[in-house]
C-alpha cells in the first residue's frame, strides 16, 4: 500500500480529506431504454419516454448548480479539498455499432468511480447512456495516477441486448425483486458498494450483477471480503438509500427496506432513518424519497444533511452527530443527494476490520 497515494479510502466515515463533487452541466434525460423501466418512479416513465435525450428542466439545473456551489463552499470551509470533473457534451450521439445513445450527466461520481484503498476503479456501468460518463473524470484520474494512485477499470461492457431481460415485468407481491440485467457480462455501479474496512458491503441490483460483483471480488483480492446483502426493495439500484455507515458501530437503515438487520451488524447500533420530509409535489425524476438517507460523513461526527430535512437533522443530533445543513432539494430531483454527488478520493485512516 502506497501511503503517499492521493487516493486512499477504507471506510465511509474516516476523516474526509479530498472529494470529487459532480457537476450538472448539460445534464440530460437518458435516451429511453428498457434498462430504465425497473428503477424509474412510476409517474416518471412517460416523462423519460417523451424527453429522453433532452436537457433536464433548466430552472432545476440552475438551482441545482447553486446548491452544488454552496455544498462545495461548505466542504472547503470544513477543510476538505474539492475537485470537479470536466464538463463534456452529454447530447452528442455515440454508437458502438450495435446500438446508439446519448449521455446523461457527470452529476453523480459515486455511481461511476469506486475507491477502495489506493485503487480508483472505473465501473462497467449497465446503462447505455452512461457508457462514456467516465470521460468527464479522466483528467483527474490521470493526475491521481501520476501522483501514485492505482487506476483500474472493469471490463468495458458490450451492453448488447443479451445483457437485458427484455421481457422484464414487476415481481409478484412477496417474490424477490426481478432484475433487468442478466449475467451476460460483468456490470456494476460503484453506488451498489459501501466500504467498511476489510468488508465491502454489496447488493445485486438492476445495474449490478453477480458477474460484476465476482469481478470486483477477484480484482480486490484477499485483503477484502465482498459481502452481498439482499433487502426488501422491489427496484434496487444503489445501496446508499438503504444503508448508511455513519461511524464504527453506527448504521443508519431504511426501515422499509431493511426488515431483518444482517447478522454481521449485530454488535452495531441500528438507527432507523426518519420518514422523508420531501413533499409529494417535489419532482424526483430518478429516485425515491429515501434519498434523505444519502448523506455524507466528513468524519465520525460531522455529517452533511439536506437543510430542510428537520426530522433527519434532529435524529442525527439525538444520536450524537453534528449535522451541517445544506440545501439540496433541486439536486435531489436529478436522482441523488450528497453521497451520490461525491466520490471520496481520500480519507485519513488505516485498513481495519469492523464486522464479524
Ligand atoms: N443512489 C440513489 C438511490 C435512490 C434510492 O434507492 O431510492
Amino acid at each position: 500500500m502506497d501511503i503517499t497515494s492521493p487516493v486512499r479510502a477504507y471506510t465511509e466515515w474516516d476523516p474526509l480529506e479530498e472529494v470529487i463533487v459532480g457537476i450538472v452541466d448539460d445534464a440530460s434525460f437518458p435516451q429511453w431504454h428498457s434498462a430504465l423501466e425497473p428503477v424509474l418512479p412510476h409517474g416518471q416513465l412517460e416523462t423519460f419516454r417523451r424527453h429522453g435525450g433532452q436537457p433536464f428542466p433548466p430552472e432545476i439545473l440552475r438551482a441545482a448548480d447553486r446548491e452544488l456551489t454552496e455544498f462545495v463552499r461548505i466542504l472547503e470551509g470544513e477543510g476538505v479539498t474539492v475537485r470537479r470533473p470536466e464538463a463534456i457534451p452529454q447530447r452528442r450521439p455515440y454508437s458502438t455499432g450495435a446500438w446508439a445513445s446519448t449521455g446523461m450527466y457527470a452529476a453523480m461520481p459515486r455511481d461511476s468511480l469506486l475507491v477502495v484503498g489506493d485503487d480508483i476503479i472505473e465501473c462497467p456501468m449497465a446503462w447505455r447512456s452512461r457508457y462514456y460518463e467516465n470521460l468527464a473524470y479522466r483528467p483527474l484520474l490521470k493526475e491521481y495516477f501520476h501522483r501514485g494512485a492505482r487506476w483500474s477499470a472493469g471490463p468495458k461492457p458490450e451492453l448488447s441486448d443479451e445483457l437485458y431481460d427484455l421481457s422484464w415485468t414487476e415481481a409478484d407481491r412477496g417474490e424477490p425483486a426481478r432484475l433487468i440485467v442478466t449475467e451476460f457480462e460483468p456490470t456494476f455501479d460503484a453506488a451498489d458498494f459501501l466500504r467498511c474496512g476489510r468488508d465491502i458491503i454489496a447488493q445485486k441490483s438492476n445495474v449490478t450483477n453477480e458477474f460484476g460483483i465476482e469481478w470486483l471480488r477477484r480484482h480486490l483480492g484477499g485483503e477484502y471480503r465482498v459481502r452481498v446483502l439482499e433487502f426488501n426493495d422491489a427496484h434496487p439500484m444503489h445501496i446508499d438509500a438503504t444503508l448508511s455507515l455513519l461511524a464504527p458501530g453506527k448504521l443508519l437503515v431504511n426501515p422499509e427496506r431493511v426488515v431483518n438487520v444482517p447478522k454481521m451488524f449485530r454488535k452495531w447500533d441500528i438507527l432507523p432513518a426518519p420518514a422523508p420530509a420531501l413533499p409529494d409535489s417535489h419532482p424526483l425524476y430518478m429516485t425515491s424519497k429515501w434519498i434523505n438517507m444519502n448523506i455524507i460523513m466528513l468524519d465520525e461526527k460531522r455529517v452533511i444533511v439536506e437543510a430542510r430535512d428537520d426530522p433527519m437533522i434532529s435524529a442525527l443530533k439525538g444520536w450524537g452527530f453534528d449535522p451541517i445543513p445544506c440545501g439540496f432539494r433541486n439536486f435531489n430531483s436529478l436522482g441523488g443527494s450528497f453521497h451520490c454527488a461525491t466520490v471520496d478520493v481520500r480519507r485519513a485512516g488505516t485498513l481495519e476490520s469492523y464486522l464479524d
